[in-house]
């Protein structure tokens, strides 16, 4: 596959091929750690490609081997939170675990290396996780001083069980790929130089598929979790399937044209 680079970030990367956007971490000197300037660029890139009608998934990775993501980065985390180049503390990577979620393309997490703390949340919320054999995972919150009690709790008790999900964030262990694979933390494990290759056959794959009932199933996948803002996601993509038929267009027309609509032909279904 040859990517093509679309867009200049400073701590990330934006390329597109073949209907896939690949958005690049591009810390490795970090660990690909997050400070605040990483996330609103990687909220930018993900409203690029959920906004890009050419683009059907989405790939969510770290620059180089050694790591996906370390978290938020301890070296501009200030009192208050993670300082930005103007000196205001910030949280917002919460902000991005949303976005990812209310995306109506799957993302997938591919991941070489570390997903530690933040960064472990970060593949935990993606669709789908696919890791190189050399992939460890893990929280580290209690131990710097730190913790995710939304989605890094709850998101993860859902995916992998309470009593997994609790031993990942009251030991501060990290796991491998197998152990991660077997506790269905992840999705698959390959030879890490095979990692992206892979990857983009499982995107190549769901590109082959209905994007529409790609989008569904994935909101209501979300949609409890997420209570009523799930609940919104999911009817949004009814409202916009109601405006693409011709009982709905009926509405707007009889609007337009200043008459009442005639809905009496459309059937009350069963
Ligand atoms: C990731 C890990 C296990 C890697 O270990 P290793 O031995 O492979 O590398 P090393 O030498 O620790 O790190 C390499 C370079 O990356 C920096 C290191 O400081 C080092 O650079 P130098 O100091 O040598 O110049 N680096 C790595 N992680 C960093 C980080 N998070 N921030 C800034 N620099 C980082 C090992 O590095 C590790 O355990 N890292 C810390 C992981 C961590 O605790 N992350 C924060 C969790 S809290 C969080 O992410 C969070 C949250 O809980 C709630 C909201 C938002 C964020």
């Amino acid at each position: 596959i040859t990517w093509l680079s679309s867009q200049t970030y400073s701590d990330i990367l934006y390329e597109t091929a073949e209907g896939i956007a690949k958005i690049t971490i591009n810390r490795p000197e970090r660990r690909n750690a997050f400070r605040p300037e990483t996330v609103s660029q990687l909220i930018d890139a993900f409203h690029r490609a959920h906004h890009d009608n050419a683009i059907g998934a989405i790939i969510l990775t770290g620059a180089g081997d050694e790591a996906f993501c370390a978290g938020g980065d301890q070296k501009v985390r200030g009192d208050e939170g993670y300082i930005d180049e103007g000196g205001t503390p910030h949280l917002n990577v919460l902000d991005l675990q949303m976005q990812i979620r209310r995306c109506p393309k799957p993302v997938v997490a591919m991941v070489a290396g570390y997903a530690i703390g933040g960064g472990h949340v970060l593949h935990l919320v993606c669709d789908l996780t696919i890791a190189g054999d050399n992939a460890r995972f893990g929280q580290t919150g209690p131990r710097v001083g730190s913790f995710d009690a939304g989605l890094g709790a709850g998101l993860m008790a859902r995916t992998i069980g309470m009593k997994r999900a609790k031993e990942i964030w009251l030991l501060c262990r990290q796991y491998d790929a197998t152990t991660a694979l077997d506790w269905g933390l992840i999705n698959a494990v390959v030879p890490v130089d095979q990692l992206e290759a892979e990857t983009v056959t499982w995107c190549r794959q769901m590109l082959q598929l209905s994007p529409m009932a790609l989008r569904m199933i994935k909101a209501g996948f979300n949609a409890d979790t997420d209570g009523l803002a799930g609940i919104q996601e999911l009817a949004g993509n009814a409202t916009g399937l109601f405006y693409m038929s011709e009982e709905g267009q009926e509405g707007r027309n009889a609007w337009l044209e200043r008459r009442a609509p005639d809905f009496g032909k459309y059937r009350k279904r069963p």
